[in-house]
């Protein structure tokens, strides 16, 4: 006779259902998803999001960052709840799976738990987070780092976006601003399913990987300016080229993240010209180095030098340079009995697995720091995400959630 909850099996073409219907909002350009924060699109999404959840019985709640909480209820009204999710946001050219998966995967857990009829000790909340990706806003896990306590919510409010919109107003305008405050919600623990997002459990041929650890993230956006001259007639000795600038310092982002080969790695994602006209030197360039290690001492390591070094640049160009820290947070150790349920649930569920180090950075990176907090891992095609081209299989969509669902429950405990 297989133990409580041995058998339990999500239903994963409806999973897989979900997730193509959830794509076809907010459609990128190439076969993904351009489903950015705050934006009517991400609205539609919630939308959706909150359509399937109040059908499958979920009271939803609704925080002042926009945080999404569905709850399905559990035996013990006074047991706290587990939290499940992720995030619907994407990137400008994201895929189908990054975040979606996350949070879809944990309606699915809801709605397989109703076919069975089974009931839990702890409540189960499905979470979706607002603005993970970070791209449209800075930084990364906004409405995730308000509810950890780590930024405050007028200052997360007052970010701006590149055409100077704030994200509170913008969050208001979709209508998906609510009235809970931010972080009273207490957690039993938190899951997050998300794709690796990376070439390595695709390579060993495993089909979960049991996340650990999370790397540690630093974003410094850095302004330099110089004059805008003309192209053609300026002497090569009289320019002042923040472009140029900018290569050399991109040059040194290299060379640092290869000083600290393997796990180290560095570059610039954003990168703004003024005025980016072909005729014009540029006078002004503002940039992100996003710099990631596993080792704290790693990470300040690299931050000194490329100040250091951009400093030294600027000053022999004739350059002003400013650096601002727009983001970041040190490496993650996920809880231990967490992690234990997740590779209990893998080896129990037969699913081939490995530990992983997460090279992203997740919401479950900040809610680490409020509740226990681990994360599964399915892999993608090529490691590939960030990409319209991101894609996953049915099947390791659904080893991931068979996984998840064991966790949650084994976590919020079966009641015969
Ligand atoms: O930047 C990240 O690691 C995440 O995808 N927002
Ligand atoms: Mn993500
Ligand atoms: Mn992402």
């Amino acid at each position: 006779m297989p133990a409580p909850g041995e058998n339990l099996k999500i239903n994963a073409a409806r999973l897989w259902d979900s997730l193509m219907e959830m794509a076809k909002i907010g459609p990128g350009v190439a076969g993904g998803n351009n489903r950015q924060t705050v934006t009517d699109e991400d609205g539609e999404g919630r939308a959706l999001f909150q359509k399937w959840c109040e059908a499958a019985g979920c009271s939803m709640g609704l925080d002042q960052m926009g945080n999404m909480f569905a709850r399905r209820d559990g035996t013990d009204p006074d047991a706290l709840p587990v939290y499940v999710g992720s995030h619907l946001d994407t990137q400008p050219t994201g895929g189908k799976y990054d975040g979606v998966l996350g949070v879809l995967g944990g309606l699915e857990i809801i709605r397989t738990l109703n076919d069975l009829g089974i009931k839990t000790r702890h409540p189960i909340v499905v979470t979706n987070f607002t603005n993970e990706e970070g791209t449209r806003f800075a930084p990364a896990m906004l409405a995730s780092g308000v509810f950890a306590g780590i930024h405050t919510q007028n200052w997360a409010y007052d970010r701006t976006d590149a055409e100077g919109l704030k994200f509170g107003d913008e969050l208001a305008r979709i209508g998906w601003r609510g009235d809970e405050e931010v972080g009273a919600r207490k957690m039993h623990a938190f899951f997050e399913l998300h794709i690796e997002q990376g070439p390595i459990l695709e390579a060993e041929g495993k089909e979960i990987g049991v996340v650990t650890h999370g790397q540690g993230l630093s974003w410094t956006q850095i302004t330099l300016t110089g004059k805008d001259s003309h192209t053609g007639s300026t002497p090569m000795p009289m320019r002042r080229n923040a472009g140029l600038g900018m290569a050399r310092v991109l040059e040194l982002v290299d060379e640092i993240a290869w000083s600290h080969a393997p796990h180290a790695v560095g570059a610039a994602g954003h990168i703004d010209v003024y005025p980016n006209s072909r005729n014009v030197i540029p006078g002004k360039v503002v940039f992100t180095v996003d710099f990631r290690s596993p080792e704290l001492h790693v990470i300040e390591d690299m931050e000194a030098r490329l100040k250091k070094g951009a400093a030294e640049i600027a000053e022999t160009m004739g350059l002003e340079i400013a650096f601002e820290k727009v983001g970041g947070f040190d490496p993650v150790a996920f809880d231990d009995s967490c992690v234990s349920a997740v590779r209990n649930a893998a080896e129990r569920l037969g699913y081939s697995h490995m530990d992983l180090i997460s090279g992203a950075g997740h919401d479950a990176c900040w809610i680490n720091r409020v509740a226990p907090t681990a994360m599964v891992m399915c892999p993608c095609v090529d490691g590939l995400s960030h990409n319209e081209a991101e894609e996953i299989s049915p099947e390791w969509a659904a080893a991931g959630t068979d996984v998840l669902l064991h966790a949650v429950v084994e976590t919020a405990g079966i009641v015969e």
